[in-house]
């Protein structure tokens, strides 16, 4: 990668430079919207769907993104290009702004906007070839009737809480559940199952994110004739599952062995996860905006 440089408010500055007041509601409220997205061989993979996605959470949050959709489009793709940056991670925010102390977001005259494209930070390869042991969060998914989990929002203290968790542990990643104990994802994926030949998947009105990869899964799932459901199930349906992964643009699709000690079928990652990973890993070149 070249020196790298970060586009912040319509300009290209260093690192050093790309600096947000401390007055930014982002900094003060975690007020503001954001987006992860991946970089394949030039193609910024379902770039439209993740604008689509920062559109819709401003949207439920009364936050105007500034310029149109094909503005963002452009100024992800020349912060690419200006990083010479053909395979990585782009992350994209936008802030409610500069304000005063009070959470009033009237008083924030513009928000603030910034880019940075960076590499990516895997699972480490034997996460891939093993699987990943999961546990469960003590800690509860926010419920929609509070806050909505469905907006990418800036405060991620819920799933951060839960990663903790994950971390104390001593493993990756928590599933987390909501107040019925359904299962909803995982602090920074979506979550599948894999019964009889079908994938199930909790539907989107539970609260996990309408994940990108996940969307991407589907699809090749039922291109591919296996049959998906989006339905709620409890961590039951979790410990006596044939197959379980997680799916998000940082981890793709990754294979979950274990949950709260529970081995997942036979413990290794299996045949339908491995087929979903192997066409995942072939769509992600064709699907999206070429730089
Ligand atoms: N659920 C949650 C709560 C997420 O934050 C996903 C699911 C997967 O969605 P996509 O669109 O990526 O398929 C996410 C997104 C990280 C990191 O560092 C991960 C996300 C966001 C921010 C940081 O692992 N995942």
């Amino acid at each position: 990668m070249a020196d790298q440089t970060i586009y912040l408010d319509g300009k290209f500055v260093s690192p050093q430079d790309a600096r947000i007041s401390v007055f930014d509601h982002a900094v003060l409220y975690g007020d503001g919207v954001f987006e992860g997205i991946r970089v394949y061989d030039g193609n910024v993979f379902r770039l439209e769907q993740h604008l689509e996605r920062l559109w819709d959470s401003a949207h439920a949050i009364m936050l105007d993104v500034p310029g149109t959709r094909q503005e963002m489009v452009e100024a992800v793709c020349e912060t690419c290009r200006r990083n010479g940056m053909t395979n990585g991670y782009i992350r994209l925010v936008v802030t409610r702004g500069v304000g005063d102390l009070g959470l009033s977001p009237n008083l924030c005259s513009k928000p603030t906007v910034f880019i940075i494209a960076a590499g990516v930070r895997l699972y480490p390869q034997e996460c891939y070839d093993n699987g990943l042991p999961l546990i469960t969060a003590p800690t509860r998914r926010i419920q929609p009737d509070a806050f909505s989990p469905r907006i990418k929002s800036l405060n991620y203290l819920n799933n951060i809480v839960a990663k903790i968790n994950a971390i104390n542990g001593n493993v990756l990643e928590a599933l987390l559940l909501n107040q019925n104990g359904f299962v909803v994802e995982a602090t920074g994926d979506n979550v599948f199952l894999v019964k009889k030949g079908e994938l199930v998947t909790p539907p989107t009105w539970l609260g996990p994110l309408k994940g990108i990869t996940r969307d991407a899964v589907i699809d090749i799932a039922r291109d591919e004739g296996i049959p998906v459901r989006e339905e709620p199930f409890t961590l039951y349906e979790v410990y006596t599952a044939d197959e379980a992964f997680l799916t998000g643009t940082a981890a793709e699709v990754i294979a979950v062995t274990s949950v709260d000690g529970r081995t997942i079928g036979d413990g290794k990652p299996g045949a339908v996860t491995r087929r979903l990973l192997a066409e995942f890993r072939r769509i992600v070149t064709e699907q999206g905006v070429k730089l």
